[in-house]
C-alpha cells in the first residue's frame, strides 16, 4: 500500500496516510527494548525442521517464509557464500548459526551450520577482510539460558568439515557486560574491515574498527587488528559515512545521555571526541548512510531511527528522520516519516525495486516499510512510503534469487523474505 509522496522541505506539515492495519504497542511481539541495565529480550526456541516456504500476500508487499521456527530475537544476514550470485540467508541465535540457501525443489534448505557460543547480540555479512571472498560475522554473549557467555567476536568462513563453517575469533572484548550493540562492515582510513560496539560494563559502549590484512598469497592473513573509535555512555548504534571533504565521519546514535535517563542524541565524533550533533528529537535507536539523487552531486544523508524514550510505551516516537550536511558543515534535518510504534531499531538501505536507485528499508515495532527517494522538480529530496509487512527487531537485505533486486529478510520466531511488488 502507497502512502503519498512526501516533501522533505515541507515534512512537519504533513502526516502519511494510513497503512494498513497496525495493532498496538501492547500487541506487539518482542516489544521489550534493551534497558539501561540490559537483558536478553526472549526466550529462544530450537530452529525447527525446513518446511516448504509458501508465498502470502501482505499488503502489497509478497512474503516468503523461510521455513523454519527460530526465536523472538534472532538475527539475520544475507551472503552469497557459493559464489552463484544468489545470497544465501544467515539466521543466528543462541541455538546456533543456520544458512539456508533456496532449495532447487522450492523452499529453503540449510547449507551450512556453526554451533553457538552464547546469545547472537549481533550478526552481519560481507567481504570483512577484503579479500573478495563474503565472511560472517556474529558478536557472541549472554544470554539468558547462558548468562555467564562471554563476549566474543567470531569470523565464519565456508570451508569447515560437514557442512559446518570455519571459525575465527576476531576479538574478545574483556567487559561485564557480554553483549554488542553494532555490527558492520566498514571502510576507514582506505581499508575494508568491520565496526563494532560492545559493552564494556553496564552503561559504557566502546566502539572499534577492526581489520585484517591478508598474506600475499591470500592464504590466512595476520590477527584481527583493532583501531578503538571511543568508549561513551550509551553509544550503542555506530557508523562510518563518508563526509563531503572526503574525510570517514564517525557518527554515534544513543538511546540515553551522558546522565542516567537523560535523553539520547545522534552526533559526529571527532578524531579529538569532540562532538558535532545532528538534529534530533531525542534517543535514536539506528543509523544508516543513504546517497542518492544526482550521482556527481548526491544527497547523502544520515539517517537515523529517531524520537527513543526511556518510558517508551507512553513518551516514545517512533520517527524516521534524515539529516545531511552543506558546504559550511551545517546540518540540516527533516523527518521522513512519523511512524507507528515507538522505535525505528533497524535501517537499512539497497535497491528493492531494480532501477539503479537505492531505497531506505526501515523496521520499527510496528512496521516493516520500504521509502524510495526521488528528486522534485524543486531539487528537493522526497521519499515515497510502501508499508512492506509487520514490525520486528532485526533485519537485513539479501538478493536471494539473483535477480539484482533486494528483498529484506526479517528475523524472529518465523524469519521471513519481503519483497516490493
Ligand atoms: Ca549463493
Ligand atoms: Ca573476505
Ligand atoms: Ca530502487
Ligand atoms: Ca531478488
Amino acid at each position: 500500500m502507497r502512502a503519498p509522496a512526501i516533501a522533505l522541505a515541507a515534512l512537519a506539515a504533513l502526516a502519511l496516510a494510513a497503512c494498513g492495519d497496525r495493532g498496538s504497542v501492547e500487541d506487539a511481539p518482542g516489544a521489550a527494548p534493551p534497558a539501561e541495565a540490559g537483558a536478553s529480550r526472549a526466550p529462544d526456541a530450537t530452529h525447527g525442521p525446513a518446511a516448504p516456504s509458501p508465498l502470502a500476500v501482505d499488503g502489497a508487499a509478497v512474503r516468503e517464509d523461510l521455513g523454519i521456527d527460530a526465536e523472538a530475537n534472532a538475527r539475520v544476514a544475507g551472503l552469497d557464500l557459493d559464489g552463484d550470485g544468489r545470497d544465501e540467508i544467515a539466521v543466528a541465535s543462541a541455538r546456533g548459526i543456520v544458512v539456508l540457501g533456496r532449495d532447487p525443489g522450492g523452499g529453503f534448505r540449510v547449507v551450512a551450520e556453526a554451533p553457538s557460543r552464547g546469545g547472537a547480540t549481533a550478526l552481519t555479512a560481507g567481504d570483512l577482510d577484503g579479500d573478495g571472498g563474503p565472511e560472517l560475522a556474529v558478536g557472541w554473549g549472554a544470554h539468558r539460558e547462558r548468562l555467564d557467555a562471554p563476549a566474543v567476536l567470531s569470523v565464519y568462513r565456508p570451508g569447515g568439515a560437514d557442512g559446518r563453517l570455519r571459525e575465527e575469533i576476531a576479538a574478545r572484548p574483556a567487559t561485564s557486560r557480554a553483549q554488542f550493540s553494532t555490527l558492520l562492515p566498514a571502510h576507514l582510513d582506505g581499508r575494508s574491515g568491520l565496526l563494532f560496539a560492545h559493552f564494556t560494563s553496564k552503561y559504557d559502549v566502546r566502539g572499534v574498527f577492526a581489520w585484517r590484512e591478508a598474506d600475499e598469497d591470500g592464504q590466512g592473513g595476520s590477527p584481527w587488528k583493532q583501531r578503538e573509535l571511543g568508549v561513551l555512555r550509551m553509544a550503542a548504534h555506530w557508523l562510518i559515512a563518508p563526509l563531503p571533504d572526503g574525510r570517514d565521519g564517525i557518527f554515534v546514535g544513543r538511546p540515553y545521555g551522558d546522565a542516567l535517563k537523560s535523553d539520547g542524541d545522534v552526533f559526529l565524533l571527532g578524531a579529538d571526541g569532540a562532538r558535532t550533533p545532528l538534529p534530533s528529537l531525542r534517543g535514536v535507536r539506528s543509523l544508516a548512510f543513504v546517497a542518492v539523487g544526482d550521482p556527481d552531486r548526491p544527497y547523502r544523508a544520515i539517517c537515523y531511527g529517531d524520537g527513543w524514550h526511556w518510558r517508551y510505551r507512553e513518551l516514545a516516537e517512533g520517527l524516521l528522520t534524515c539529516a545531511w550536511p552543506g558546504e559550511d558543515g551545517a546540518w540540516t534535518a527533516r523527518r521522513v516519516d512519523d511512524t507507528d510504534g515507538y522505535e525505528v531499531n533497524t535501517l537499512l538501505s539497497g535497491d528493492l525495486d531494480g532501477d539503479g536507485t537505492v531505497e531506505l528499508v526501515g523496521l520499527g515495532s510496528e512496521a516493516l516499510e520500504a521509502y524510495t527517494p526521488e528528486i522534485d522538480e524543486a531539487g528537493a529530496l522526497r521519499f515515497e512510503a510502501h508499508r512492506l509487512g509487520p514490525g520486528g527487531l532485526s533485519a537485513a537485505l539479501v538478493d536471494s534469487d539473483g535477480d539484482g533486486r533486494a528483498e529484506v529478510v526479517v528475523g524472529g520466531e518465523r524469519p521471513a523474505l519481503y519483497r516490493m511488488p
